[in-house]
């Protein structure tokens, strides 16, 4: 218990209220948890409002803040072990995933720990030898993080890294489903000496904490990663104060593939596109739009490979994918299939949950592979989330730029092709953030992240990542300065710009 991080001390939530946390793959109890109401996110925003107006970290030279996250790389790195199991378990990830995934945090930390020392604003020359001009970057100040589930570390380091490199002080709401290690990091945070205040976490619900970082005046950014109807009212909660919003609200990403692609490199990133983490990837591949003539070919064989997939939990050595990350989720996948049957797709593999004894405990669902979608149906507009992949067709480089961009979200895309000027035109035409090219899902931390449409606002990772937690300040100094005299101007005297006594 005392799971809740608020002012430097460990304490208990207010009204005492907690909540079990379960592992998907097995249902089995991981930990139970402090939840939190409105009134610990309060004292939360509280801590983290004083610590900005009056402590130290904001007033640290940046290149120190920097090394602080240098540090605490170096400790995840120690710790990373434990804190892959943590995440497994909460998510029912294979532990491999979850390693991979605390190798992108700790790189995050050192990549946001690196520019933190390069932040030293910048001279703008007025023209003028008798003004001084620069731009000097400010924290923006308290900072409402709010993260899903499905990357629970690496979402929250996304916005926790760039944060303390620019000086603010946070308060962090995890996906009440997946807390552990967001609990870990706050530990690691308090072990590198990071001064108290600066880091606050809360657990708990939406509605609890979620909400209520959206909508108190004395939070003045909100950064945002979760679904597009939950990130729609965290904007329209945000715009009371006119908040800072930053938003990661999912894709409906297409992967193309043209006919002379590369078979077997498409057919392997096709299915790695969806279903890397059982398709609970924000750019999963999930609306694979294939030529005419490859069509065929290229279905059968991902349909033949898509059902030979091993589900299992994190410490299955055989599993190539895991649970899905509850019942509930399950359940909106299912509805999410039979929707689309409704609409006539064509059930090629999958959709229905596996009938082995092993996985009967766990939130499974067989990959699944829809054929005959049709362009603006449900099944092709709205994002499943879940281990579902949709087949359309197209005749030509006009059609398929046409099919991939008809959805208001623009997360990311993939372009499969060994023609190389065919993939930069049609990388140039796509309305998405990211483009992959006979690849897909690597990503950089020196590269920027963020959704073109309803994907988003705001950019994570990169330089524009820190930017994001940054004011920019322009100071103005007239070193030579003297009276204008535009209005009200006095007789003129032989001493100019002092007022005439006769
Ligand atoms: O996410 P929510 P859910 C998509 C995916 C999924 C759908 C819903 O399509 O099926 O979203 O998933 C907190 N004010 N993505 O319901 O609700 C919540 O507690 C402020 C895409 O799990 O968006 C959690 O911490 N916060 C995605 C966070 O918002 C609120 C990753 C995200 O939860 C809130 C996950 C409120 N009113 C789901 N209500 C991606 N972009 O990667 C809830 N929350």
């Amino acid at each position: 218990m005392a799971e809740l991080f608020i002012g430097g001390e460990w304490v208990s939530a207010l009204a005492g209220a907690t909540r079990e946390i379960r592992c998907p793959a097995d249902g089995s109890l991981v930990a139970t948890v402090d939840e939190a109401d409105r009134s610990d996110t309060e004292s939360a925003i509280d801590a983290a409002r004083r610590a900005f107006e009056a402590g130290p970290w904001p007033r640290t030279p940046a290149a120190q803040r920097g090394d602080l996250l240098l540090k605490v790389a170096a400790l995840i790195d120690r710790d990373k072990a434990a804190y892959a199991r943590a995440e497994s378990l909460d998510t029912g990830k294979r532990l491999v995933e979850s390693e991979y995934d605390m190798a992108d945090v700790i790189s995050c930390f050192r990549y946001f720990g690196k520019l933190a020392a390069h932040e030293s604003g910048r001279i703008v020359d007025a023209g003028n030898p008798d003004i001084a001009s620069r731009i000097v970057y400010e924290p923006v100040g308290v900072c409402g993080l709010i993260t899903p589930w499905n990357y629970p570390l690496l979402q929250a380091v996304w916005k926790v890294a760039p944060a303390l490199a620019a000086g603010n002080t946070f308060v962090l709401k995890p996906s009440e489903l997946t807390p552990s290690t967001a609990i870990l990091l706050m530990r690691t945070l308090q072990e590198a000496h990071l001064p108290d205040g600066v880091a606050n976490l809360v657990l708990g619900s939406g509605a609890e904490v979620g909400a209520p970082l959206a909508e108190h005046p004395d939070v003045d950014l909100v950064s945002f990663t979760g679904g597009l109807a939950t990130g729609t009212k965290v904007a329209a909660a945000a715009a009371a104060t006119v908040k800072k919003v930053a938003l990661e609200l999912g894709g409906k990403n297409p992967n193309i593939v043209f006919a002379d692609a590369d078979f077997e490199t498409a057919v392997d990133y096709a299915i790695t596109a969806a279903f890397l983490h059982s398709g609970q990837v924000c750019s999963a591949g999930a609306r694979l739009i294939v030529q005419n003539e490859l069509h065929d070919e290229l279905v059968d064989e991902i349909v033949r490979r898509t059902g030979r997939i091993r589900l299992g939990g994190p410490f299955d050595s055989m599993a190539e994918t895991g649970p899905l990350i509850s019942a509930a989720h399950l359940e909106k996948i299912e509805h999410y299939v039979a929707a689309a049957m409704t609409e006539g797709a064509t059930l090629r593999t999958g959709g229905w949950r596996p009938e082995d004894e092993h996985l009967k405990d766990g939130s499974y669902y067989l990959p699944t592979v829809l054929t005959d979608v049709k362009q603006g149906s449900y099944a092709v507009r709205e994002e499943a989330f879940g281990p579902v992949l949709t087949v359309e067709r197209f005749t030509d480089e006009d059609d398929a730029v046409r099919i991939a961009n008809d959805t208001h979200y623009g997360l990311a895309g993939g372009v499969f092709t060994k023609d190389g000027d065919k993939a930069q035109r049609v990388a140039a035409r796509l309305r998405h953030g990211t483009i992959w090219i006979n690849d897909y899902h690597p990503y950089l931390p020196q590269a920027e992240w963020g959704g073109f449409k309803r994907s988003g606002v705001g950019r994570e990772l990169g330089r524009a990542g820190l930017a994001e937690y940054q004011e920019a300040k322009h100071i103005y100094q007239n070193l030579r300065p003297q009276p204008q005299y535009w209005f009200s101007r006095p007789p003129q005297t032989s001493s100019p710009g002092r007022e005439s006594t006769q």
